[in-house]
């Protein structure tokens, strides 16, 4: 997999358990969906506490760790692989900002999402934790190159 292509950028994105929970998980994937983002992985995961605290490794040592991995790991979550050009800033938009009275009405935590922790969706934020984080959750084989006859009309050639 690379990135090297503008039209092939791939960025990692969790419904997290309060999505799952709140029945969330159609429509948050249908927003990327309708942006014209293509999912390439998908898959439900009953989350190991050990791979929650690799995925919030950033994290460790800051006085909500522990908070973060028991809801990640309170109930299963959705993993997608979501290809585009762009895929990581623009899924980082549509996601909104970290703390839900902060994100903009508009964006999936603008709209759904109304405190703290439950913030319904986790999104990589750049090209190096795209890869990480999708190498942690997928293994190469679960990510699937296809061709779909409608991108002629999302992109540009
Ligand atoms: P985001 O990429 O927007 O999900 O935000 P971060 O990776 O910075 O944070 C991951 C999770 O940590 C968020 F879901 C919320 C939580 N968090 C806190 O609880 N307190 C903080 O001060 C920062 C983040």
């Amino acid at each position: 997999m690379t990135t090297a292509e503008p039209h092939r950028e791939y960025t990692l994105i969790l419904v997290k358990p309060d999505g799952v929970q709140r029945a969330l998980v159609g429509a948050l994937l249908g927003r990327f969906e309708r942006r014209g983002l293509k999912i390439v992985g998908l898959k439900m995961v009953a989350v190991a506490r050990a791979l929650a605290e690799r995925h919030y490794a950033e994290h460790q040592g800051k006085f909500f760790f522990d908070d973060l991995v028991d809801h990640l790991t309170a109930a299963p979550v959705v993993a997608a692989v979501l290809e585009g050009p762009e895929a990581i800033r623009i899924v980082r938009s549509m996601v909104g900002s970290t703390r839900p009275w902060e994100a903009a009405p508009g964006t999936i935590r603008g709209d759904l999402a109304l405190h703290g922790l439950r913030n319904l969706i986790h999104a990589s934020d750049a090209p190096e934790t795209a890869a990480a984080e999708i190498a942690l959750w997928f293994d190469p084989a679960e990510v699937y190159a296809y061709t779909r006859e409608l991108d002629r009309w999302v992109l540009e050639d």
